[in-house]
């Protein structure tokens, strides 16, 4: 008998925008499926970034406020200051996260506010067409690095989690992947523990996913999760930078 996959109840049943084979919609999925499990739909306010997942706040069933470009983690400060008995998340990618908004995350970052980041790290400006990110891989071909991106010239790519790992105001860092099943059930798990730091009252906690952008990378959706295999996790390595080990 074929297995049946029931939506969650905090992800609305509408089409989603997203080219074929953009990895966002599967993060979209696992965040609703958490919220669903720690029965937090009623108490929770996303704050959606700009960027491909600009109108986001049209998937999920919870709360949701529009910031501007890389402010998420600012809005988010404000409201759950005004509302500490909210729990609430923002959702970047690295153009908003880690070039507009680096500012923003690493003072949040830095003050432990008691927020959850989920940073859709897929290696491009998506959204705008495939411009280079911070986390651009050196010699990756974007439409402003044509011959690649080459370190004297446009610098080193931003590894995040590490970044944010030295600050103290920080509880809860981790990086995972989507590229199989198996890292998604991690991506997940990641997931979830991050929003539980935040109910236990832990501080500043983020997840890092790496992720596809088939259309900005001219790569067909298998070839996409294969490149993303074979060139970003090399970069970008996977694990528990912080707080595996907090009771929550
Ligand atoms: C203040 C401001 N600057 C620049 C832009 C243009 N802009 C829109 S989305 C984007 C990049 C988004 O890339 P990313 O955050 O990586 O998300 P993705 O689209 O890849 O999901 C940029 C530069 C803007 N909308 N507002």
């Amino acid at each position: 008998m074929a297995t049946v996959f029931k939506k969650p109840h905090a992800l609305r049943d509408v089409p989603l925008h997203y080219c074929p084979g953009c990895t966002h919609g599967i993060v979209h999925r696992l965040i609703s499926e958490v919220i669903d499990e720690l029965g937090i739909e009623g108490s929770t306010i996303g704050v959606s970034p700009v960027g491909c997942t600009y109108n986001n706040y049209l998937y999920f069933n919870c709360d949701m406020v529009q910031a501007s470009h890389g402010r998420a983690p600012a809005v988010a400060t404000g409201i759950r200051r005004a509302l500490p008995d909210k729990t609430v998340f923002t959702y970047q990618g690295d153009g908003d996260l880690a070039a507009i908004g680096t500012a923003e995350i690493v003072h949040a970052a830095t003050r432990g506010e008691k927020i959850t980041t989920i940073f859709v790290n897929n290696a491009i400006y998506g959204m705008t067409s495939g411009q280079m990110a911070p986390t651009t891989l050196l010699n990756q071909v974007t439409t402003t690095t044509p011959y690649g991106r080459k370190a004297d010239l446009h610098g080193f790519p931003i590894h995040v989690c590490e970044m944010l790992a030295t600050l103290e105001g920080t509880a809860f860092i981790e990086r995972v992947s989507l590229h199989d099943i198996k890292n998604i059930n991690n991506a997940k798990k990641a997931i979830k523990k991050a929003f539980e730091v935040q109910l236990a009252g832990k501080g500043f906690s983020i997840v890092e996913i790496l992720s596809t952008c088939p259309s900005n990378w001219g790569l067909n959706p298998l070839e996409a999760m294969k490149w993303l295999q074979e060139n970003m996790l090399p970069v970008y390595q996977l694990g528990n930078f912080k707080g595996k080990d907090l009771e929550v």
